[in-house]
């Protein structure tokens, strides 16, 4: 049993979850130590997928989403397509104690910040309009993993409580008021502190098809290992999606037991970083070999 952990998803990650890991060490609640994490990601220009400098969509604007959810309530909340935000997290994260309207998207959502006095910022820069024209004629089909990956973070705090956040500027060239499986509680995120949390990445229109993060949660709940639920998660959505449409696009799935053990699936070669009482913030690799995920510690190329 750990006393705390913090798992997220790709290299991006590492030092929001030294952030995290920090305040977690010194006892601060999950809740308020994933936000720092992942805010940190979504301020800095050099990630491309989330946040400031995110990728525009298909009019070269950039649209955020956001999920956060409580483990102890299973109260969450979450923002889809907002534009000119500084942290579509900070945004969700306020949304959870309300006893309705906890998902707003678009204008709605904007408004909801401005009224409560959320940060503006224009997150588009001038590197991802270059990107964009560059793109523009010759992109024909989407790929999620064409860097548009999405932070999540799960979290272990010293009190016993999980909880999820996440952010992402979507999918690359995406059509106007286009959300994908981030901020839609269940598919992009899950926690439940008597059972289990996950968070996924990739393709959010197959992520969906799967509710991925809550199939790995109700998984955990009736005693699989985080390790266990996710590759079965991924693998079984996987599986049926080949077997229905003739292929899967990629996704990828995190998850933190309430032990404090974590687990990853893929479909994909992907990254991500974890930390605990025991150990620093390291970052890893994981591959699909059939069913199973192999990972080992990454190496930069
Ligand atoms: C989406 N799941 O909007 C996100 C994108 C992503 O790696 O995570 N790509 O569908």
């Amino acid at each position: 049993m750990k006393k705390w952990a913090v798992i997220a998803t790709w290299k991006m990650a590492e030092n929001g979850v030294k952030i995290t890991s920090r305040l977690l060490s010194e006892g601060t609640a999950g809740k308020e130590a994933v936000i720092d994490g992942v805010a940190d990601v979504e301020d800095n220009p050099s990630f491309h997928s989330v946040g400031y400098s995110g990728r525009p969509n298909r009019d070269c604007r950039v649209f955020l989403d956001g999920g956060f959810m409580d483990g102890d309530t299973l109260h969450f909340g979450a923002v889809g397509a907002v534009e000119g935000f500084r942290s579509p997290v900070r945004i969700a994260k306020s949304l959870i104690d309300r006893e309705a309207n906890n998902f707003l998207a678009g204008p709605g959502a904007e408004e909801y910040a401005e009224r409560n006095g959320f940060e503006k910022r224009d997150n588009l820069t001038e590197e991802m309009k270059e990107l964009y024209q560059a793109e523009k004629e010759k992109r024909k089909k989407l790929s999620a993993y064409d860097g548009h990956d999405t932070v999540c973070f799960l979290t272990l705090d010293q009190a016993g409580s999980l909880c999820a956040a996440v952010s992402t500027s979507g999918l690359f060239m995406k059509d106007p008021g286009r959300l994908g499986d981030s901020p839609v509680c269940g598919s992009g995120f899950y926690a439940d502190s008597e059972a289990g949390a996950a968070a996924a990445t990739g393709m959010g229109e197959e992520i969906m098809k799967g509710c991925l993060s809550y199939a790995a949660v109700s998984m955990m709940k009736h005693g699989m290992s985080a390790m266990e639920a996710a590759q079965k998660a991924v693998s079984d959505l996987n599986d049926t999606l080949i077997r229905r449409n003739g292929h899967a696009d990629p996704m990828s799935l995190i998850c933190l037991g309430k032990d404090g053990s974590f687990g990853v699936g893929t479909n994909i070669e992907f990254t991500f970083v974890t930390a605990d009482d025991e150990h620093e913030a390291v970052v890893m690799t994981a591959k699909p070999l059939g069913d199973r995920t192999v990972i080992s510690v990454y190496e930069e190329h």
